[in-house]
């Protein structure tokens, strides 16, 4: 399971003032700690405040100030394609672009920007009217995004594909469709494209948030997904990652997988 560490995002507080004093205290702190707690990649969000004209430039500093403290790849997050380039540019490593939707023009953007960078890149099962309620309807938008990929020389195994998990309070009804869709992308291809999901949406203004994330996890994870941006401080959350892996027979056994899980 790839773990993807949600917490240097604009929509936290702290990452927040830390990008309006330009204090790198904060993001380096939750580099080091998510580092530390097991994640393999970083996800670099400016968040919602930042303007667009200014999303370039913060999302280069935090995609620097990151990567000076951790040899972590990053996740580059925003719907702003200059804010994803800048951060390509002084990337180190295998970066990892989030995101684009299956929109035909946004795939002629980002698809080609991936492999001019080597990079891989996570594509929403959505498009210009929104994210479809049904199972079917996600897997059809999702094999949009393949067959782009395919035509673009895009390696399947850097394509990741989100049918975009939303908050059970409001949206409860989508749980058993991002699941369904999630088993139909894996069939999409052979090799099939990797998948992702964005974990914490599931639990937004709900109660006992950790409890859902965890729960939902494992059971997408039965159903093929590859990866997730989640919060990689919940202990019981990456052991459950961990537990998940041996218990699907995607890792070996040995008694100290909890351990080994944290140290790939
Ligand atoms: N898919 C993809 N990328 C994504 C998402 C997705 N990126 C952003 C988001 N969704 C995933 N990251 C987060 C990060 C934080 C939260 C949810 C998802 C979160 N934040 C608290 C909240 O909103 O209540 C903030 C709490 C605080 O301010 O302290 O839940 O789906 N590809």
């Amino acid at each position: 399971m790839i773990l993807i560490g949600e917490r240097i995002n604009g929509m936290f507080k702290d990452i927040k003032e830390a990008i309006v004093n330009h204090d790198p205290d904060r993001v380096e702190y939750w580099a080091k700690r998510q580092t530390e707690q097991g994640a393999h990649y970083l996800d670099i969000n400016t968040g919602p405040t930042v303007a667009p004209e200014d999303a370039p430039a913060v999302m280069e500093w935090l995609t620097r100030t990151a990567q000076a403290v951790s040899t972590l790849p990053c996740c580059l997050d925003s719907t702003n394609p200059a804010a994803i380039e800048a951060g390509l540019k002084v990337h180190r490593g295998k970066a990892l672009i989030n995101s684009t939707s299956a929109d035909q023009a946004k795939m002629d953007i980002y698809i080609p920007m991936a492999v001019k960078y080597g990079a891989a890149l996570i594509g929403l099962a959505m498009n210009e009217k929104g994210v479809p309620k049904s199972a079917a309807d996600r897997t059809a938008l999702a094999m949009e995004l393949v067959v782009n990929a395919d035509a673009y020389g895009l390696p399947m195994e850097d394509l990741f594909i989100d049918p975009l998990a939303l908050p059970a309070n409001v949206a409860q009804d989508h749980g058993p469709e991002v699941i369904e869709a999630l088993r139909q992308i894996k069939m999409l291809a052979d090799p099939a494209p990797r998948t992702t999901l964005g974990l914490s949406n599931v639990s937004q203004r709900c109660t006992n948030r950790p409890l859902l994330n965890r729960t939902f996890m494992v059971m997408c994870m039965t159903a093929g997904l590859d990866s997730a941006i989640v919060d990689v401080d919940d202990d019981l959350l990456v052991d459950a990652a961990a537990a998940a892996e041996i218990l699907l027979n995607r890792n070996i056994y040995c008694d100290a997988y909890l351990k080994t899980f944290r140290q790939r």
